[in-house]
């Protein structure tokens, strides 16, 4: 892992969560408070049992926001679906491991796009699925929920995992290669996620959009929290 000092955890609202009536207001909030990435859930209703974010909302957001996109693909065959959102170069795009039977194929050409590959591991995927991809990706998303909605509950043992994965990679000498969480990422759980290993927090219901209208008060309240500074 980075030196404690050198690393700067990053933030990514999960735009599935945000209020629909106030997206632009909400938007300005999270340039203002140096959100680093916005976060795009893609459901299809059968890789998960939702369905979310589509092509053309995610093409009006980015007329809204020049903050980069990280778009998590919850679909069976992501191959075909990462030219629909047109990821523009140093965006994260993320396909799960069980989503098609060709993960190095689909991460290639996210590559090939210039955008960031990372792969995303459910909560029951073993590590080991990380191991013949690390020459394919910049980061690894670990769900700590199972994808599908937001308001769950964390699964414990992925806490634990983040700390395993975390170890891999550092064995390996790639400290380069990211690792999101995402699901109940709350300041308590956040402490954990952060000591553990992790780098990019997925924040939703439980961080900054379940306490009601003030998302920017929530967003500062929960830097200070994990970070000690607001
Ligand atoms: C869930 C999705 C997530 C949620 C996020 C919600 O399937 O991938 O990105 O939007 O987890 O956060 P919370 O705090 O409600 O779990
Ligand atoms: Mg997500």
């Amino acid at each position: 892992m980075k030196n404690d000092a050198l690393r700067r955890i990053q933030f990514a609202p999960s735009m599935m969560c945000a209020d629909i009536s106030r997206v632009t207001e909400t938007l300005d909030i999270f340039a203002r408070g140096g959100v680093e990435w916005l976060h795009i859930d893609v459901m299809d209703g059968a890789f998960v049992p939702n369905m979310q974010i589509g092509v053309d909302y995610v093409r009006q957001l980015r007329g809204l926001s020049d903050i980069p996109l990280d778009i998590h693909l919850m679909t069976y065959e992501p191959g075909d679906k990462v030219a629909w959102f047109d990821p523009r170069p140093g965006e994260y795009v993320s396909i799960h491991y069980e989503a098609t039977p060709h993960p190095q194929r689909v991460l290639a050409d996210i590559r090939s796009r210039g955008a960031r590959p990372m792969l995303a591991l459910n909560p029951a995927t073993p590590l080991d699925s990380v191991e013949y991809l690390m020459d394919d990706i910049d980061a690894v998303l670990i769900m700590t929920v199972n994808p599908g909605y937001a308001g769950q509950k964390l699964i414990p043992s992925t806490i634990g995992k983040i700390a395993e994965l975390r170890a891999r990679l550092d064995d390996r000498g790639r400290t380069d290669i990211a690792i999101e969480v995402d699901g109940n990422v709350n300041a308590l759980n956040a402490r954990d996620m952060i000591a553990a290993g992790a780098d990019i927090l997925v924040l939703g219901s439980s961080a900054i959009f379940g306490g009601g209208a003030d998302v920017g008060k929530a967003l500062t309240d929960f830097r200070a929290e994990i970070t000690g500074r607001g």
